[in-house]
C-alpha cells in the first residue's frame, strides 16, 4: 500500500485518484458522521451548497430526514440541527437519510467523491478504518484533512497520522516502505507528541479555539476521543455515506 497524506482539498492532485480517498474533519463533521451512522442513522448525504441540500431533500419524506446545517461553526437558519455531533442520539436520527451541509467537511468528501472507495474517519473511529485498511488494502490511500477554508487544520493532521501510525504497527509495515510524500511523516511526528493530550490539542487547534468561544467545550471533548466507535462511514454512491456494516452485498462493502 502507497500512503499519501494530503493537509487540505485544495492540496491533492487534480489530475488522478486514488483507489481509496478517506476525508477527515475531527473538528466536526466527520466525528458527525460516525456518530449518527452509529446512533443508526440509515445514510448521510453530504453537500457543500445550502441551496441544493434543500432541493433534494424537498423531494424526501419530511418524517424520514433530518436536515444538518452549519457555517462558521453555527447552525444555518431553519435547518433541524447544526453539527455538534452530541445531538445525534438513536432518538433523534434512527432509520433517517442526514442531509448535511458545513464549511469544509462535506467540500472535502465532494473533492474525492470519484474515487473507487471513499471513507470518513475521525479520531473516534481511527481503529476502525485501520481495520478496515488491513483487511482490504487498497493500493493507493490518501487521507484528506478538511482544513478550514483552505488552509492546515492540526486535529486532521494528527487524526491522519493516528491512522498511519496505528497501520503501521497493527500490520508491521515500517513508515519507509508505506509513506508516499513527506506528510505521512509529518503527521506521525505529530500524533507521537500529543497522543496522551489529543484533548489539549483540540483546545490548541484554531478551529477548536472558534467552537470553545461559541461555547462548545463538550463537543471538543467528545471529538477528541479515540477509537471509541466501531464503525466505518462508507460512500454507497456520490456523496452519500452508509456504515459499512449495514449492507454487504456491495463489493466496496467492508464484510465482517
Ligand atoms: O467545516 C466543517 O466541515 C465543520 O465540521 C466545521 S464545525 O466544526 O461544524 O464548525
Amino acid at each position: 500500500m502507497e500512503l499519501f497524506i494530503y493537509h487540505t482539498p485544495e492540496a491533492t492532485p487534480t489530475d488522478k485518484l486514488p483507489d481509496c480517498a478517506i476525508v477527515v474533519d475531527v473538528l466536526r463533521a466527520t466525528t458527525t458522521i460516525a456518530t449518527a451512522l452509529d446512533a443508526g442513522a440509515d445514510s448521510i448525504q453530504a453537500f457543500s451548497d445550502v441551496d441544493a441540500l434543500i432541493q433534494v431533500s424537498n423531494q424526501w419524506p419530511a418524517d424520514k430526514r433530518i436536515r444538518i446545517g452549519e457555517r462558521g461553526g453555527q447552525k444555518v437558519e431553519g435547518f433541524d440541527l447544526g453539527n455538534s455531533p452530541l445531538s445525534f442520539t438513536p432518538e433523534v436520527v434512527a432509520g433517517k437519510r442526514v442531509f448535511m451541509t458545513t464549511t469544509n467537511g462535506t467540500r472535502a468528501l465532494e473533492r474525492v467523491q470519484s474515487a473507487q472507495t471513499v471513507l470518513t474517519a475521525a479520531l473516534v473511529n481511527r481503529k476502525a478504518i485501520v481495520e478496515y485498511l488491513m483487511t482490504k488494502m487498497p493500493n493507493i490511500v490518501w487521507i484528506v484533512g478538511s482544513g478550514w477554508e483552505g488552509s492546515y487544520s492540526l486535529e486532521d493532521t494528527v487524526c491522519a497520522g493516528a491512522v498511519a501510525d496505528e497501520f503501521s504497527h497493527e500490520g508491521g509495515y515500517p513508515i519507509e516502505n508505506l509513506a508516499a510524500n513527506d506528510e505521512v511523516h509529518g503527521a506521525i511526528a505529530l500524533y507521537q507528541q500529543w497522543k496522551a493530550q489529543l484533548f489539549q490539542l483540540l483546545n490548541c487547534a484554531s478551529h477548536g479555539q472558534r467552537l470553545l468561544k461559541l461555547g462548545l467545550y463538550d463537543d471538543l471533548k467528545y471529538c477528541a476521543q479515540l477509537d471509541t466507535l466501531e464503525i466505518v462511514p462508507i460512500q454507497r454512491e456520490p456523496s452519500i455515506l452508509v456504515s459499512s456494516k449495514a449492507k454487504t452485498d456491495d463489493l466496496h462493502y467492508w464484510t465482517e
